[in-house]
């Protein structure tokens, strides 16, 4: 948390007391200590709040607090004693703001009152809620057709607030509902609503006590899931195999000190977490499933009464794998074929596995493949719809599955729209929307005109920065429900406004009282959610009743009764349970202690896919010819940042701290491109459409394949272009980009 920039490497175990220091330290930093310890309690408990955190379920409703520290900085972000008030607003132009970073924007604290731009002194100046809601009616009627306005959503927003919005969205008549999934776990839905009938993973958290082996692709949980370590470490005492694989070595994945442990944390004692860890290349992933296929399948280990009675495509897949040579896997992996052996070894010795991954598979070309190839290791071995066994994709966002379940999709089924619309009483539009790139593009080329966005920051999540910052300037509106501020609210359009919301660590007061809201963990579990702080200003609003509101202003025909159904979530609810699968009898299934499970068909070997069964899919290798100065780019989380929100300048397990321009490069591209370890680097990446360099990127020397590197974003969005995305799912290619150093000018 300190300034002083250094570079080291950082022995000890993950978690322990560094990580109790650093919760203790945000805490001080946001001035929450008295009602810290208090807030923290609440936090993923029966009757408090979700975690703001990650998606990474709840162990036991009844234990105690479940800590994490990167858990206590997200809440101790939110629960600041900081604001941004009119005042703060009225002293600073746009422009100045505009030249801050991500971290002094974060730390100003909590938005208090709605703001709306005033171009003539540069500044956003209070404006009434009714004002507000009118301002953007009179934009939207403006526009020759609903599909000229984008209506983005981030992952935090309630079930609650997202049914209503999607509702919204809809009865105003367009699908453009871009989500941050698009640029997450997007291929991951993909892949497996094709291969097995449903986008979602198939495990829950008595899977990990479970298996036998867990497989870990591409995901730093020490840092993005720390919750997820307990497990890991649970598993890896029962003597479970835990195989990781990942470019760089990632601190977390290999020890932990438990800082719930009194043994671990007096007797400084810590699990060895990963058993085996392979270091494939960037993008390497299609290769090292499609070898350890390769195994299963030549060593005659396939669970052939699994293959027959459940899935089809075998016969053409295994011809597909067979016929790959050995030469082509260690090539394209990165690995040699006796570790890629191994693994399949540890993998065969296993009779229930589980199968994780994260952005490390997701944000490439090929990410769909690479996913139904993991997917067709499952099933080669009869690994889903058994005890300790399935696919686990591990999601970002606290509720972004549980977003899209309740209908923030641009993609909507049509049995979805029928029911919504029968529920409802109107029609649906049926047109496809935007997803986040194509939004981007539609903003470009001046095809949408209002961008709306629940929560997140576009302008700063979303990839070719240069480009989408022209986008979002030449809108007539843009409008930001939001909790802090952020770069979104400085690149505007013409018009701009600013809507200050309740975070979930909030009490939430409407005409019928206290109100929760729910979510979904990665793991399919809903539950409830209640805040327990008084709100940060008077001012605030909830998502919800920002929805509500908006939707009586736009829609004056609508015959939604939207101010009766905020007034108690229950009604909300009871909508719900109406239009979504899986959620009949919802008020009183979500009150029962830890929430319900929605069903997940593959747990009961169901796949309602086309065919009725799992699908087998081939997928050939890249067989790209890698040019020799041209390295490929991942862009990564540190320690100390959620998404775009920059909470300090270290990087714990990564050894870095006090700054983030640095680039992760092995000792052998500095000999070969004779550059050295602390020396400053322009990155430029290579694309059709020309060059885009970011600057002044100090080296630092790591334990990472040759021709890969290692950055953080946001900084390194620019190098993103915008049509560089996975096949088929369209997230941005964040983890593969082609670049070229060149020594910054001095
Ligand atoms: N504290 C904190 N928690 C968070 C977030 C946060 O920013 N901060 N973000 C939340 C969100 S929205 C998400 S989606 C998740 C993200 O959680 P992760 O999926 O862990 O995200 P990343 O930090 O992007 O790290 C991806 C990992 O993939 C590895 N990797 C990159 N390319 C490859 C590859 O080609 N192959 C393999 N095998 N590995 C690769 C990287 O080295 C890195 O360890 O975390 C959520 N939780
Ligand atoms: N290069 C590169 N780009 C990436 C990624 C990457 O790995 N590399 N990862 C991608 C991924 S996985 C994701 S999910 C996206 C994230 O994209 P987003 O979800 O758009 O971004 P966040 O940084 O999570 O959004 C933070 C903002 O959300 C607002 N906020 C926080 N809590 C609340 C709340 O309760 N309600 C409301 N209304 N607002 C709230 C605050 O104002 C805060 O500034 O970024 C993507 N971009
Ligand atoms: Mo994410």
């Amino acid at each position: 948390m300190s300034d002083k920039k250094s570079i080291e490497l950082y022995v000890k175990p993950a978690g322990g007391w560094d990580a109790l220091r650093s919760s203790w330290q945000a805490l001080r930093d946001q001035q929450v200590v008295m009602k810290g310890a208090g807030t923290l309690l609440h936090a993923n408990q029966p009757r408090g709040f979700d975690c703001p955190g990650c998606a990474w379920p709840d162990r036991n409703p009844h234990s105690t607090f479940e800590f994490c520290e990167n858990g206590v900085k997200a809440v101790a972000n939110e629960a600041t004693s900081r604001r941004v008030t009119p005042a703060f607003f009225a002293q600073h132009t746009v422009a100045w703001l505009n030249e801050q970073d991500d971290r002094f924007l974060e730390a100003q604290g909590r938005l208090t009152e709605p703001m709306r731009y005033d171009a003539a002194s540069d500044t956003y100046r209070p404006i009434a809620w009714t004002d507000a809601f009118a301002t953007i009616a009179n934009a939207l009627d403006a526009l020759a057709s609903p599909d000229e306005a984008i209506f983005y959503t981030s992952g935090r927003t309630s079930n609650e607030a997202a049914f209503l919005y999607q509702l919204f969205v809809r009865e105003y008549g367009t699908n453009n509902l871009p989500d941050c999934s698009n640029m997450c776990h997007e291929a991951s839905g993909v892949a497996l609503t094709e291969q097995l009938g449903s986008g979602k993973g198939s495990v829950t958290l008595e899977d990990f006590e479970q298996a036998q082996a867990i497989f870990i692709f591409g995901q730093n949980p020490g840092t993005n899931h720390p919750r997820m370590l307990g497990e890991l470490r649970g598993a890896a005492r029962r003597g479970c195999r835990i195989v990781a694989f990942n470019p760089l070595r990632e601190r977390g994945l290999e020890r932990f000190a438990n800082p719930q442990s009194p043994a671990d944390m007096l007797a400084g004692t810590s699990t060895q977490l990963a058993s085996e860890y392979y270091q494939p290349r960037i993008g390497g992933d299609l290769a090292v499933a499609t070898a350890l296929c390769k195994v299963v399948i030549e060593s005659g280990a396939v669970d052939h009464a699994f293959v027959e009675a459940h899935t089809h495509g075998y016969e053409d897949f295994a011809a597909s794998v067979r016929a790959t040579p050995w030469e082509a896997l260690e090539r394209e992996s990165g690995l040699s074929r006796a570790d890629l052996e191994q693994a399949g070894r540890t993998y065969l010795a296993s009779d229930a596995t589980i199968v994780c991954w994260g952005m490390g598979i997701t944000q490439h070309p090929r990410s769909v493949a690479t996913i139904q190839m993991l997917a067709n290791l499952l099933l080669l071995r009869g690994n889903i719809g058994k005890p300790g066994a399935g696919p686990c994709p591990v999601r970002g966002h606290s509720n972004v599955q549980g977003d899209r379940t309740m209908g923030i999709y641009e993609q909507p089924s049509p049995a979805f729209l029928d029911r919504l619309g029968a529920a409802f009483d109107f029609a649906p539009p049926r047109t496809h929307g935007y997803d986040t790139v194509a939004a981007i593009e539609a903003m470009s080329d001046g095809r949408a005109k209002v961008f709306f966005a629940m929560g997140g920051n576009f302008a700063a999540a979303t990839p070719d920065t240069a480009r989408t910052h022209a986008a979002l300037r030449r809108c007539d509106l843009t409008v930001h429900v939001s909790t802090k501020l952020n770069r979104s609210h400085l690149v505007h359009g013409r018009d701009a406004l600013i809507l200050p919301c309740l975070g979930r660590t909030e009490i939430d007061l409407q005409a019928a009282g206290l109100q929760a809201v729910t979510v979904e963990d990665s793991m399919s579990m809903v539950h409830l959610s209640s805040g327990m702080n008084p709100p940060a200003s008077t001012l605030l609003m909830s998502e919800p009743a920002i929805v509500a509101h908006l939707a009586v202003a736009v829609l004056p025909r609508s015959r939604t009764p939207w101010l009766w159904l905020v007034e108690d979530y229950d009604r909300i609810r009871d909508r719900i349970a109406q239009v979504i699968d899986g959620f009949d009898d919802f008020n009183a299934r979500v009150r029962t202690d830890g929430g319900f499970h929605l069903h997940h068909p593959g747990r009961e070997r169901v796949f309602p896919t086309r065919s009725g069964k799992a699908g087998f899919f081939a997928h050939a290798l890249d067989g790209r010819d890698a040019q020799a100065d041209v390295l490929q780019l991942m862009t990564v989380r540190s320690h100390d940042q959620y998404n775009t929100t920059v909470y300090g300048m270290d990087d714990r397990y990564r050894g870095v701290h006090g700054l983030r321009r640095v680039v992760f490069i092995s000792r052998a591209d500095l000999e070969r491109l004779d550059l050295r370890d602390g020396e400053h680097v322009d990155i430029a990446s290579v694309w059709h459409d020309g060059e885009r360099v970011v600057r002044d990127f100090r080296l630092v020397e790591y334990d990472i394949p040759a021709g890969c590197l290692a950055a953080y974003f946001p900084e390194t969005n620019p190098l993103v272009p915008l049509d560089h995305h996975a096949e088929r799912a369209r997230t941005p290619a964040s983890k593969s980009i082609p670049v070229r150093l060149r020594r910054s000018a001095a």
